[in-house]
């Protein structure tokens, strides 16, 4: 068994859940939850970054982080690659699931600031920053959203894994306000069995 060190609210850590689900391979991978935000957590054994996830396999090399894991899970199925092999749609998938992750690294860090760091320390002018990197992405996803592929891919996957991010923790992101065409892939998208069973759950 692969194991996986996880978090339920992490977006990357979803990302990963679903990748495993799409490819047939999540009964193969155990899952370990892990806080990386406690002190007296040893993720930092399985990844230095001290990050989920980390993906743990059977003897024992850890790989890191969401999209090696994902392309590491890509190469052990016989299905339709979710990563194609070759050719220019090769690098649209991997940009647009680089656009999808920096969605997330700018969300995470705005429920930081608002939710985790203490309020005197709080700034203003960094919220307001990561919230126009998520507008702005937000337009460019709107700008391609009637072009994603029909075949479920890596980009796809991260994307909705972003947007059901937003949804659980910026609300106030109101992303849906000026994205109707991508607002419709992403409730088709979400109805997948692999969203479905790995919606956030906030254990607090
Ligand atoms: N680029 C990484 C980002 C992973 C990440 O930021 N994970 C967060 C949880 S949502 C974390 O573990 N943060 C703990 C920390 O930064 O110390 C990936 O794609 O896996």
């Amino acid at each position: 068994m692969m194991k996986l060190r996880f978090s339920p609210t992490s977006p990357y850590t979803r990302k990963v859940m679903v990748t495993a689900i799409e490819t047939g391979l999540d009964g193969k991978i155990e899952r370990v939850p892990t806080n990386p935000w406690d002190p007296e957590s040893d993720i930092d054994q399985d990844n230095p970054l001290g990050k989920v996830p980390a993906l743990i396999l059977e003897n024992g090399r850890s790989l890191f982080d969401s999209p090696v894991i994902c392309e590491y899970l890509d190469s052990l199925h016989r299905g339709a690659p979710l990563i194609p092999t070759n050719g220019p749609e090769r690098w649209d998938v991997l940009c647009l699931e680089a656009l999808a992750d920096g969605l997330m690294d700018a969300a995470v860090l705005v429920f930081l600031e608002k939710n985790r760091r203490e309020a005197a320390a709080r700034s203003q002018w960094w919220l307001d920053v990561q919230m126009e990197t998520i507008r702005r992405t937000v337009r460019e996803l709107e700008r391609q959203a009637g072009d994603f592929s029909a075949k479920t891919d890596l980009a796809q996957i991260s994307i909705g894994c972003a947007l059901g991010y937003l949804d659980f923790r910026i609300a106030d992101s109101e992303w849906r306000r000026h994205a109707p065409t991508l607002e419709r892939w992403y409730h088709r998208f979400s109805s997948r069995d692999s969203m479905q069973k790995t919606v956030p759950l906030d254990p607090t």
